[in-house]
């Protein structure tokens, strides 16, 4: 039998970086669409590019348009985005056009020239936005923010290629998963580089915007094992990846502290609360300019679809991932 081809969008990033070492494992010929940039964006798949099986090609959403044209993949995961949340305030527009239009052109392209073609979607529990926890495949979707209305857009077109021209097209609604290779921006990054710097002792605190919202953080190494096993499921359906357990970012900085031997307790309220350690030293402080105009504040998945039908769960738990994305923060920097 002839290897598979995948193509992976945003293989430079996350997911897509965990998802090419999984396919290459699995002995997929991998082709990687990485953004062209002035400067090296290739960090996370550098390791890979000796591989004869992975092949990287720069270029924007169009160019994912022209791969699949070329290439007629047996599978492509859509992995690109403006994925931060915060930012797709600023620039709305650009996040809509990159999450939700270039799905529809990638699902055009796949209908028009390779309808065998599988495509995954990676979909968001940002979809459910204030929808009560847990949440699951059946809860109401009420976006909050521009970012997850581009995803909601790419969310109902998958299910509509779907239905309407039997594409095997599916959508992926992952909660937050983490892991050392986490982009800066992201909290728990954010928290753990901080926590490392204090360390150091070149900074002395770290400043935080909304500490009470709450998140299910998985591993991206368990998430994207879960996305393989979505496009080899018999039939194409959505699933919810979570790990069914959530902690404030409150709990996270906790955690994270607890690993280079502070102990932070909290006191003061809204604005005004900050962070002590066991020596009574600020080392949590809040800042407005990192609120959102409007936020999500309590996502707990219940991923039980995926767990019985993909016989998939999670390999780490939360304190795993805290103790994992410290260690490496930890180790001495380079240069
Ligand atoms: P990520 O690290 O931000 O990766 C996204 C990748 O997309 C980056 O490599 C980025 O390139 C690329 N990209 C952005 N704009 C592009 C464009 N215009 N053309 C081509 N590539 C572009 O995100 P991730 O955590 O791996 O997440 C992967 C996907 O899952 C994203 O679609 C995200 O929205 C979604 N998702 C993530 C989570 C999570 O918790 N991680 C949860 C649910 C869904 P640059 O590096 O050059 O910016
Ligand atoms: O780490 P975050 O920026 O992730 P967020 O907004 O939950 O989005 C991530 O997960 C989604 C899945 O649910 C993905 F679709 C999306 O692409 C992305 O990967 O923020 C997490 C929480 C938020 O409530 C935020 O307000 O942390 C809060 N937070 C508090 N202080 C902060 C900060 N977030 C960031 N980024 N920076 C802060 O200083």
């Amino acid at each position: 039998m002839s290897r598979k081809i995948a193509l992976i969008t945003g293989a430079g990033g996350q997911d897509g970086s965990y998802l090419s070492e999984l396919l290459l494992a699995k002995d997929y010929i991998v082709h990687g669409l990485l953004r062209h940039c002035s400067v090296s964006n290739n960090e996370r798949v550098c390791h890979l590019e000796g591989n004869p099986n992975f092949h990287v090609h720069y270029g924007d959403m169009t160019q994912a348009i022209s791969l699949i044209t070329e290439l007629k993949p047996d599978e492509v995961y859509n992995l690109a985005a403006q994925s931060f949340v915060k930012v797709s305030f600023d620039i709305p527009v650009y996040t809509c056009d990159v999450n939700g239009i270039a799905v529809l052109k990638m699902l055009e392209t796949i209908k028009h020239t390779n309808p065998k073609t599988k495509f995954y979607q990676a979909s968001t529990s940002e979809l459910f936005g204030d929808t009560p926890a847990p949440q699951s495949e059946e809860s109401p979707f009420r976006p909050r923010s521009p970012y997850a209305i581009s995803k909601l857009l790419a969310y109902w077109l998958v299910t509509n290629y779907r239905e309407a021209y039997n594409l095997f097209a599916v959508n992926g609604i992952l909660f937050n998963h983490e892991s050392p290779r986490r982009g800066e921006c992201f909290v728990t990054k954010k928290i753990c580089r901080g926590v490392a710097d204090i360390d150091r002792g070149t900074i002395n605190h770290i400043e935080l915007g909304n500490l009470n919202s709450k998140r299910d953080w998985g591993h991206a190494r368990d998430y994207v094992e879960c996305m393989w096993r979505m496009m080899q499921h018999s039939v194409p359906d959505d699933f919810v990846i979570s790990t069914g357990c959530s902690y404030t970012v409150r709990q996270f900085v906790v955690e994270a502290f607890s690993k280079i031997g502070m102990s932070i307790s909290f006191q003061g309220q809204g604005l005004e609360e900050v962070g002590y350690d066991q020596d009574g030293i600020i080392r949590v402080k809040i800042n407005p300019i990192f609120f959102r105009p409007t936020e999500v504040e309590d996502l707990q998945g219940d991923s039980s679809k995926a767990r019985c039908l993909l016989n998939w769960k999670p390999k780490n738990t939360f304190q795993d991932l805290v103790e994992e994305m410290m260690t490496v923060e930890l180790m001495p920097l380079a240069g």
